[in-house]
């Protein structure tokens, strides 16, 4: 019999347990370390203190992989409200009570033309829509999701950008914001974003800048001036953190526990924020063996859907581990894992 779980809203664990804006039951995943015993990241108390599990050596499967699944867009919005705004985003980002007639975006610095522009007018102008992801650099938070906004590039060029400008800072309100190359920028098409999916941004957060290969924290949120500037230095665009490198997650929530001869199909994702992954792999023995399935022929544009479908061949507890490698030959620091039951 094939038996699907329940999947989690959001598959991303943070140590002990938690889903970043998950809803309800949270799935008895968590984040351990990978099996190098260099001990990086969280180590659930609970998976220290759990018993054996039964082992499979060499877990064989049936493993496909896809590349257009998106996170909702009532997700994508929830993704960064709880967990990651304690780790890196600022909650008071949101600028309660602005509506959005009050809101501009003001478009200066070494520019031949300053100029304010409102969501409507925004709103009026060529469109663009694309399938991106955003990942956070600083904890596990990542979505992919289809987003509607308007070319960076044709906001700075409707400026006059003067030609020894070669930084640019996206800020809020209170002057969040990270400069980067004006030419890093303009290369992957960055957009202002002021919907995702089907739906707008609530009052007060109307536009968030979403550039390809970036983490989130470049991701200015509730943007209201778009600064060109001239650096003697022009500052690097960082990646994720090393412990943030390859993020996989097993999206599956557990339920009432299986019988012998069930098919369980397991899913979840596998994501470098650019860089390709090349293989995701599996485990069952504690990462004694680990069973690996080819992904080069994946785009790094897009995170890795994976599916993978394991017959149940004995009772027992068993523990399912997914890693993901790279193409510079990363090997996910954090594994994700699912711990489930079998019966007779
Ligand atoms: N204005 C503003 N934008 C911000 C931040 C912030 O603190 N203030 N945090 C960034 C970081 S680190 C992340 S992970 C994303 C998360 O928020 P999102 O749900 O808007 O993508 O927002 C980015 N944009
Ligand atoms: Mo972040």
């Amino acid at each position: 019999m094939k038996r699907s779980f329940g999947l989690k809203v959001l598959g991303c664990t943070v140590g002990a347990g938690m889903v970043i804006g998950g809803l309800g039951s949270v799935a008895p995943t968590f984040a351990v370390a990978s099996d190098d015993g260099e001990g990086r990241g969280p180590i659930d108390v609970w998976q220290r203190a759990a018993v054996d599990y039964d082992k499979v050596a060499e877990v064989a499967g049936t493993f496909t992989f896809t590349q257009d699944t998106l996170t909702p867009a009532d997700d994508v919005f929830n993704l960064f409200g709880t967990a990651a705004t304690t780790i890196c985003a600022k909650p008071a980002y949101a600028f309660d009570g602005v509506t959005r007639e009050e809101y501009y975006v003001n478009v200066g610095g070494l520019v031949e033309k300053a100029y304010s522009i409102g969501v409507d007018e925004i709103e009026r102008m060529e469109s663009e829509m694309k399938e991106m992801r955003c990942t956070c650099g600083m904890s596990p938070a990542i979505a992919m999701a289809s987003v509607t906004g308007v070319k960076v590039s044709d906001l700075v060029e409707m400026a006059g950008v003067s030609e020894e400008a070669n930084t640019i800072t996206f800020k809020d309100k209170d002057g969040y914001g990270l400069p980067m190359p004006l030419s890093y920028v303009m290369d992957k098409e960055a957009l202002l974003v002021y919907r995702i999916g089907d739906k707008a941004f609530s009052d007060g957060e109307r536009l968030q800048v979403w550039i390809p290969d970036t983490v989130a924290k470049y991701f200015t949120r509730a943007v209201t001036d778009i600064e060109l500037s001239v650096s003697d230095e022009v500052p690097e665009v960082q990646g994720p953190d090393a412990d943030q490198r390859a993020k996989v997650s097993i999206m599956n929530t557990v339920g009432d526990a299986f019988k012998v001869g069930d098919l369980l199909s397991f899913e979840g994702y596998a994501d470098d924020c650019g860089t390709k992954v090349v293989a995701v792999e599996f485990s069952m023995d504690g990462g004694e063996t680990w069973t690996s399935f080819d992904t080069s022929e994946s785009n790094a544009e897009d995170w890795v859907y994976w599916h993978f479908d394991y017959v149940a061949e004995a009772s027992g507890t068993f523990k399912l581990d997914v890693r993901a490698v790279t193409e510079d030959g990363t090997v996910s620091p954090l594994a994700s894992s699912t711990v489930f039951e079998v019966e007779e």
